[in-house]
């Protein structure tokens, strides 16, 4: 099989977020020089580009975080069609709206109707429709928007059918929701593992039966972690940290069989925040996780 090079894109993006502080994450993490660990020995793998969105308006964060969803999901499909590993890091998790609607275009143009399956690891659940949580950031919709029902800027970028449908998508980890959005996700029929059934079958099997429940109907899938999905007393770099999370080490062990994987098209991490990480622990973390699942895969 020809080595697929790794391509990461970085997202240097906060305006979806709160705190503006993870839009300095991909830098950080560029000169972490992680990719070092990634790249097979033939060098296959780069940083590609980091994207930026253009200026605030007086319109609000919307337009530019529209405009830059569409260039990295235009990213996005260019490097899978070229036959390369999109690696998207961000900035906050609005991302995911390019990210994944960019894979789902791919898959739709190699065969009309193709379906993306989604794990999404998170404390949360990304999941307010416009309007309808205490909390306005755009962060917390991208999950909602790629299922369609988000702010009509943002959902539907890459082509007008919601980007995902309800049964292949799982989310793991979650643990601070509000109930409008877990009743948006329960009327869906999205399969949520709330971190209570991660403690009682264990990351990996959690994992595992999220991995074929993604994978029944759907072309390919893809992950997409928020380091918040991780325990705040290991891992302190995020923006929104939320007790009680899983262990390095348990994602990592979990990762780990889906190396080399045909079936994944792409993988995420966002929300990394280097004011909290004065030390580079949860920089180390992203190290891991990005070499748990793909260091050996494409080498
Ligand atoms: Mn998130």
């Amino acid at each position: 099989m020809p080595q697929r090079k790794i391509a990461v894109i970085g997202v240097a993006n906060a305006y979806g977020a709160g705190d503006p502080a993870c839009q300095d994450g991909p830098e950080i993490l560029r000169r972490f020089e992680f990719l070092d660990d990634l790249a097979p020995a033939d060098g296959t793998s780069q940083w590609d580009e980091t994207l930026r969105p253009s200026h605030e308006s007086a319109a609000g964060p919307l337009p530019a975080l529209s405009d830059m969803t569409r260039r990295l999901a235009t990213a996005v499909r260019g490097h899978l069609a070229a036959g390369n590993f999109p690696l998207v890091i961000g900035g906050d998790h609005s991302c995911a709206i390019g990210t994944w609607s960019g894979v789902h275009a791919h898959l739709e143009s190699r065969g009309p109707g193709a379906r993306l399956g989604l794990i999404w690891i998170d404390a949360h659940m990304d999941s307010h429709a416009v309007y309808s949580g205490s909390s306005q950031n755009i962060h917390d919709m991208p999950l909602a928007c790629l299922l369609g029902h988000g702010a009509p800027q943002l959902s539907g970028i890459a082509d007008a059918a919601p980007t995902l449908r309800p049964q292949d998508v799982c989310l793991i980890g979650v643990r601070s929701f509000e109930w409008r959005e877990a009743a948006l996700l329960l009327t869906l029929g999205v399969r949520i593992y709330y971190m209570q059934e991660v403690h009682e079958r264990g990351m990996s099997a959690v994992l595992q039966e999220a991995r074929r429940h993604v994978c029944r109907e759907t072309a390919g899938y893809g992950i997409s972690i928020d380091l918040d999905a991780l325990d705040p007393l290991e891992e302190p770099g995020v923006g929104t940290p939320v007790p009680d999370g899983l262990l390095r080490a348990e994602l990592i062990q979990a990762l780990a069989p889906l190396r080399g994987d045909t079936r994944l098209q792409a993988l995420e991490v966002v929300e990394y925040n280097p004011d909290q990480d004065p030390n580079f622990t949860t920089a180390q973390a992203v190290h891991d996780l990005c070499c748990s699942l793909l260091e050996p895969a494409l080498a």
